[in-house]
């Protein structure tokens, strides 16, 4: 009986170092600039969190993707309704960053792109600069989703990257071109790599030292 709960908690433990290390996380919140400077929000909890389908609602680009394949578009928000877009995650991340991008039957030839820059965090928590211009995605470099509306854009390494507090991104969609009708780059999702352990990780850990406490106990 003994030896079993040690065998459990060794197990827990293990399984909360892998998850720790390479842990998908989604764009938590985003705050949306026009050209004159004014700010609106959107986070997930939000009392105000929107479920409008609107090319605008800043809301349908966080959390997971949720395009449901089989060529119905999921929520998403068209980047060129703002002149910036600044997204977080909850806590600090690192690449890959996966945009998740829809455009209607995956027609490559609407060509929309965005830019990218991060806000790189120091050691102390604080943002510490910026690195403009950084980069450019476009929709139909973009690979899966061959049934469906969703072109998926990976960027960056860890290691290219490093710790990003903040992401932001510009619709570079040229306006006064078919490929601009439509609001421009159409955001579904964002994921990132957290660089800190999800709090499923720490239930595992914290499960695994339970177990740990317990033999202790019986022991004594
Ligand atoms: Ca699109
Ligand atoms: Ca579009
Ligand atoms: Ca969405």
């Amino acid at each position: 009986m003994i030896g079993r709960a040690v065998a459990t908690a060794t197990l827990c433990l293990g399984l909360s170092a892998g998850a720790a290390s390479a842990a998908t996380v989604y764009a938590q919140a985003v705050t949306g600039y026009d050209t004159n400077g004014s700010a609106t929000s959107c986070a997930i909890g939000d009392a105000g969190f929107s479920t409008s389908t609107s090319r605008a609602n800043l809301c349908n680009a966080l959390g997971e993707p949720d395009h449901p394949g089989g060529g119905v578009e999921g929520k998403f928000l068209s980047a060129g309704n703002y002149a910036a877009l600044k997204f977080t995650f909850g806590g600090p991340i690192t690449g890959p960053i996966e945009i998740y991008e829809i455009t209607f039957g995956r027609n490559k030839s609407w060509q929309e792109t965005l830019g990218l820059a991060f806000v790189l965090m120091g050691s102390d928590g604080a943002a510490f600069g910026s690195i403009l211009p950084t980069a450019q995605v476009v929709n139909s470099d973009g690979t899966e989703g061959a049934t469906d509306d969703t072109f998926k854009l990976s960027f960056g390494t860890a290691a290219s990257i490093g710790v990003i507090k903040e992401l932001w991104v510009f619709d570079l969609t040229p306006k006064n071109t078919a490929a601009g009708k439509g609001g421009g780059f159409d955001i579904d999702a964002i994921g990132a790599v957290s660089v800190v352990p999800l709090p499923a990780a720490a239930g595992l850990l914290l499960a695994g030292l339970g177990g740990l406490a317990m033999v202790r106990r019986r022991k004594g």
